[in-house]
């Protein structure tokens, strides 16, 4: 095993906000030769996969680590475009996701990959935790409702993660290999399904403080996009108890 790293970045629709952050991903990372990055453009219409497709083509003469974009026919929705990213990994120990709105600072990406050096059998989720020497400029609403949110998962799932859906992850592939079977949702809620997971088949997993601002024209539909991820919650919560979730993951679930 080496110590690379496939990044993925899910894309749905994404040509207008993409450039400045794959720029400042570019600063941060094409001097490391053990990131590879991947974007990946989810169902999005021809036109708009032309113009990602051009964006990147732009980027990789002078970013050896940028792969070519991997285009998806359907919208499959952000946990299946991440994973059909991760499917392609070759000899990478990790795999990670960056939202691609830059709302997550490059910067904090690159210390995430640092710390994975440091702990390389921990997957590390960043978290929006307000504190002193970290800056989070969220909107109230948003704030709010994800706050219910991850009081939902910790209740539900006796898990006390404090924000299971910040936009930029990291996990062992060893680890990912193990519960990919099981890994089924495809849409926002797939993150709660894949800490679930990795909990519960024995991989540690950390949250990291990071920087994040919110940045204009995010696609999740505060209504729509949450009553469907409470629904998603509770169906993990039933899947948790299945005999194929217990023989994957091996270790005791709490019930
Ligand atoms: N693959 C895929 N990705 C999506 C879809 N919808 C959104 N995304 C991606 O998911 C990431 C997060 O979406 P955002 O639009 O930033 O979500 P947001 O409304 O800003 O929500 P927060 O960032 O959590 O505050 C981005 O990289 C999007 O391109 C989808 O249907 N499919
Ligand atoms: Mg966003």
């Amino acid at each position: 095993m080496t110590d690379r790293l496939l990044l993925v970045i899910p894309c749905f629709r994404e040509s207008e906000r993409i450039r400045p952050f794959l720029a400042a991903l570019h600063t941060e990372l094409s001097g490391d030769e053990a990131v590879t990055v991947l974007v990946v453009e989810d169902g999005g219409g021809s036109e708009e996969q032309e113009k990602m497709r051009a964006i990147v083509e732009a980027f990789r003469p002078l970013w050896p680590g940028l792969r070519p974009l991997l285009a998806l026919n359907e919208n499959v929705g952000k946990g299946g475009a991440v994973y059909a990213g991760w499917n392609t990994h070759e000899d990478h120990q990790w795999l990670a996701f960056v939202d691609a709105d830059g709302s997550c600072a490059a910067y904090e990406v690159r210390h995430l990959i640092a710390l994975a050096k440091a702990r390389p059998d921990t997957a590390l989720f960043a978290s929006r935790i307000c504190m002193l020497g970290k800056h989070i400029r969220r909107d109230f609403h948003r704030h709010l409702i994800g706050r219910v949110y991850a009081t939902l998962v910790s209740e539900a799932l006796r898990i006390p993660v404090y924000d299971s859906q910040c936009g930029l992850k990291l996990l062992p592939t060893t680890a990912f290999e193990k519960i990919r079977p099981l890994a089924h949702v495809p849409g926002f809620a797939f993150d709660v399904e894949l800490l679930c997971l990795l909990l519960d088949s024995g991989c540690p997993v950390h949250e990291v403080p990071i920087d994040w601002h919110e940045t204009p024209g995010g696609k999740v539909r505060l209504v729509r996009d949450s009553v469907r991820m409470f629904r998603d919650v509770l169906a993990i919560r039933e899947r948790r108890q299945s005999a194929e979730w217990k023989a994957v993951c091996n270790v005791t679930v709490p019930s």
